[in-house]
């Protein structure tokens, strides 16, 4: 032990440190400053940067011995209030900087260390420090970060009031429409925000803290567990198998395609019998301390009979593979495409056919919170789990029979959360948290997962294997598609058969193409499980149509964003599904790109060098709203003696759903004149919730949406007297009438695709985005830079500008990653979010336009469909068209990282250099 004093936030505090301790540590166990968030460990995410003598220093990588004593430590405490906001705070709230609100602290913390050592930094500058210094932002694609800093710098020089960053309701009070800031943020940028692993910090001192031992090889017999060892380690109180489970000891994927060969039941929550993947649970260890927890999980002795492992999906459907779940074939689902006429005659006939195969890759989620939560048995007797849960009925029922509990035995509550992008559309570790509280007699516990232990065993986007063929007519119109694609989906089954689907719906999506034949299949493997990312099925299908048309245009010798414009759906058209479109908003798109696109390929062809090579690319890309078919959401509202409150189940990775329930729900009681103030929110807690169905599919803002503003009228009409005007708080209790109302919607209209034909009205609202990436491409090297992008969307009618806005410069920029830069296929180079390649501040274009173009939705609340997902669905493709335009050089094969655009270039050099023999 060592004592220490050091000077934080102005206030002389004395410590004792162990001799590893980290200042994190320090900061955050000692002295519960939990506004320094920690991720990574490893100084790649800047989440727990703090100020040390006057130095931006990454806490958590600084051993807190080697901080001299005295020395003066800024943390985000030491910033502002929610009361004062600092400048750098004030502007973060203004911009919608702080969307999941976890790289916020180090960010504001980064910022204020550039601003004092250089007040007035170019926008160059502050990208220059954000990357220089790692601080990765996964939400917003930095620009609103760099927005802010800027305006930040400009009232800390004194030339603009702070005022001027203060939200100014409209003359009408309409928050609807507007940059209103999210109720969260305040919390956000102050660091008052209390992410899971900070409020474990608050658990009792009874908790116990979990630690796992995971397997090491990615495809296992299990002979033996040997636990005696463990233990004896200082500090347990037990080790945990699969013998402790009361249940089935299995959590179910609640299958529901007919056609689907497995049953759905193959996700162990401790493995028993086979180990599937690397990482896969085989016991946990419950210690006073999560150290004593590690250390005794390693001591758990696993004899293990190892098997082929199958690390893709080729290698799982060779002949002569085993099955990996004895008893389900390794290909356990296929979901064909069948509309118009066959098209092996059209194909033949047609005067223009183009072909190729394409892989996209197994894309991390790479959010800055690593996977946390923790249990508890609540005062009703409920076993209480708490997480980053983004579905938390989903998943109650998932785990349930699993753990061996009714589900109305389990309460689940979803913590504030640092990002999730769909992986959280899994449960990860709550079925873990369950059995552990049981089996220790429902002490509380808590688990975290290391960065490393968060990418190895959460899920991730499924790679897709594709062959796809397109043909045109003699006037450019296409005639028919052929498509074969493969989806990857590691060993558990959950929603696989759905994202298989996905490639029915979207692959050739967005043109009426009047006769399709495909057949897509789900593989088993042994790499890590498929887990819903944003987009899910959309960047995998447009990766192989969207870079098809491309030479589709190429050969008939069409400009492509002209091939695009005369085949997109006009009225009349369908879908792939053969649905009707729910807007024809896509040549409208096109129109408005198109000047900003003639411009760019001009600046492209005038600044072009051999050295550094520019083009552009250009791709469309479309989404439903909602799950499959009927899809439907409950809420409940309530007159209060202050106000409304509602009860909402609208989960939140940090794109905002306390804005968008607000938003919505301000403008469903608009009638009554109300403040958004005086507007509650009670949510996601299964305890006091109705089911508001799971954050993904892009479907909150219209299923809770609708769902919303439903209730938003019941109660109005409940409030109605005879003379039109409404009841107060009062009168509604002297009259004794009801103060609490439900609101529903469902989409009745929807119609789940044929098993065998894929046709159908999966969504009753669609989001559609049109994209143009401007690259540069170094021919030495074969780097590729995104000089620019621009999305043109059409999400509806818009709730709040500064939502949509983040949403799509973030998915935006997890689209430039796709293209360039992430992977998970290497355990060894891809466990931590550098080699798994996060972009940082200088990967992502400084220059991003969004164009809105706003269609009224039929379906829509108030006219809006969603937009998570639609910044995601085909920016890569953009991308990748645009380094063809460049170079020549295409790459199908994800990602396009440096060494494949130079083996492109090596080859055409070398093709060029080849003599042709005279014929
Ligand atoms: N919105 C709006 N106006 C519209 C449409 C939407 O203001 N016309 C707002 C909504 O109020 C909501 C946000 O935009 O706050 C996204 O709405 P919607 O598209 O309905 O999506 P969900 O609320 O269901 O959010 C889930 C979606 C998905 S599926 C993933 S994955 C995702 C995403 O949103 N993961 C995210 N955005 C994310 N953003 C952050 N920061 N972190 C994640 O993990
Ligand atoms: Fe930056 Fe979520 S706001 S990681």
């Amino acid at each position: 032990m060592l004592k220490k004093t050091f000077v934080i936030n102005g206030v002389s505090q004395t410590v004792e440190i162990e001799q590893e301790t980290s200042l994190a540590d320090v900061l955050r166990q000692k002295l519960l400053l939990t506004g320094t968030k920690v991720s990574c460990k490893e100084g790649h995410c800047g989440a727990c940067s703090v100020i040390l003598d006057g130095k931006l220093t990454l806490s958590c990588v600084t051993r807190a011995k080697r901080v001299p004593d005295g020395a003066k430590i800024t943390t985000i405490e030491g910033i502002g209030t929610p009361d004062k906001l600092h400048p750098i705070q004030a502007a973060f709230k203004f911009h919608g900087a702080a969307q999941c609100g976890f790289c916020t602290p180090g960010m504001v913390l980064s910022a204020k260390a550039l601003l004092d050592q250089n007040p007035d930094p170019t926008r160059q500058e502050v990208r220059d420090w954000l990357t220089k210094h790692h601080n990765a932002c996964r939400c917003t694609g930095y620009k609103p970060i760099v927005d802010a800093i800027m305006d930040a710098a400009k009232v800390m020089r004194g030339e603009m009031s702070q005022s001027e960053l203060e939200y100014k309701a409209p003359a009408d009070g309409r928050v609807w429409g507007s940059k209103y800031p999210r109720p969260s943020a305040d919390a956000k940028v102050t660091g008052t925000w209390q992410f899971g692993q900070d409020q474990i910090l608050h658990l009792p001192a009874n908790t116990l803290h979990l630690a796992l031992t995971q397997a090491k090889v990615a495809h296992a017999n299990i002979l033996s567990i040997d636990t005696s060892a463990a233990e004896k380690m200082p500090g347990v109180f037990k080790v945990i198998t699969h013998k402790d489970v009361k249940g089935k000891n299995r959590i179910t994927g609640l299958i529901t395609f007919a056609t689907n060969k497995g049953d759905g039941w193959d996700r162990p929550i401790l493995c028993d019998e086979k180990v599937f993947q690397i990482g896969d649970a085989i016991a946990i260890v419950a210690a006073d301390t999560e150290e004593h927890a590690r250390a005794a999980a390693e001591k758990v002795k696993v004899e293990l009979e190892v098997l082929p492992a199958y690390m893709n999906a080729p290698d799982a459907m060779a002949d002569d593979a085993i099955e990996i779940h004895p008893g389900t074939p390794n290909i356990y689902f296929e979901q064909p495409i069948a509309k118009g006429e066959d098209t092996k005659a059209i194909m033949d006939k047609a005067p223009y056919v183009v072909e190729d195969d394409y892989y996209i890759q197994r894309q991390p989620h790479l959010s800055i919170e690593t996977d946390t939560g923790f249990a508890y048995i609540d005062k009703e007797g409920r076993l209480t789990l708490c997480s980053k849960s983004i579905g938390l009925y989903l998943h109650l029922l998932m785990i349930a029979p699993g753990i061996g509990l009714p589900p109305e035995k389990i309460r689940m509550i979803q913590n504030p959360t640092g990002g999730t992008f769909g992986y959280k559309f899994s449960p990860t570790m709550e079925a873990l948290l369950g059995v552990a509280c049981l089996a220790t007699g429902g002490r509380p516990v808590a688990l975290t997962y290391d960065y490393q232990q968060f990418m190895q065993y959460t899920g991730k986007r499924s790679p897709f294997f594709t062959h796809l063929k397109m043909a045109a007519d003699a006037k450019g119109k296409i005639v028919a598609m052929e498509s074969d694609w493969t989806c990857d989906h590691g060993p558990y089954s959950e929603f696989g058969d759905l994202l298989t689907l996905r490639g029915a719906q979207f692959i050739g999506a967005g043109y009426n193409i009047p006769n399709i034949r495909g057949i897509g299949r789900t593989v088993c493997t042994n790499h890590v499980w498929g887990a819903a990312f944003r987009g899910y099925g959309s960047p995998e299908s447009f990766i192989s149509s969207e870079s098809l048309v491309d030479d589709l245009a190429a050969k008939i010798g069409m400009d492509p964003l002209e091939f695009r414009y005369q085949n997109v759906y006009r009225k009349g058209d369908t879908t792939p599904t053969g649905q009707d479109p729910d807007a024809y908003s896509l040549p409208e798109m096109i129109d408005k790109l198109r000047p900003r696109y003639k411009a760019a390929l001009e600046k492209a062809k005038r600044e072009s060098t051999p050295e550094k090579k520019k083009g552009v690319g250009v791709s469309i890309g479309i989404y439903g709203s909602g799950l499959d078919g009927v899809d439907g959401s409950e809420i409940e509202i309530e007159l209060t003696r202050t106000g409304v409150t509602l009860f909402v189940n609208w989960h939140d990775h940090g794109q905002g759903a306390d804005m968008g329930a607000l938003g919505t729900a301000h403008e469903g009681l608009r009638p009554l004149g109300i403040k958004p103030e005086k507007i509650k929110l009670v949510m996601n807690d299964t305890a006091v919730n109705l089911n508001g169905g799971p954050a993904g599919g892009s479907r909150s803002q219209v299923m809770l949406g609708n769902a919303i503003k439903n209730g938003c009228e019941v109660l109005l009409a409940a409030l109605k007297k005879k003379d039109g005007k409404f009841r107060t708080y009062d009168e509604m209790v002297a009259e004794g009438l009801p103060l609490k109302y439900k609101g529903a919607w469902s989409s009745s209209m929807c119609t789940n695709c044929d098993p065998q034909t894929a046709q159908g009205k999966p969504f009753a609202v669609y989001m559609y985005g049109v994209f143009m990436a401007e690259v540069e491409v170094d021919t030495k090297t074969g780097k590729t830079k995104v000089d620019a992008l621009t999305c043109v969307a059409d999400i509806g009618k818009i709730n709040n500008r500064l939502l949509v806005d983040g949403q799509i410069y973030g998915g935006l920029a997890q689209g430039v990653g796709l293209a360039l830069s992430e992977d998970f296929e290497d355990y060894a180079i891809h466990s931590n979010m550098l080699g798994a390649g996060i972009p940082y501040a200088n990967d992502i274009p400084d220059k991003i336009d969004i164009l809105y173009v706003e269609t009224p939705r039929e379906y829509g609340p108030f006219g809006a469909a969603g937009v998570g997902e639609m910044p995601l669905t085909s920016p890569h493709v953009a991308i990748v068209n645009a380094i063809k335009n460049a170079t020549g050089v295409h790459c199908t094969n994800l990602p396009a990282r440096p060494p494949k655009v130079l083996a492109g270039l090596k080859a055409q050099e070398k093709a060029a250099t080849v003599v042709k023999p005279i014929a």
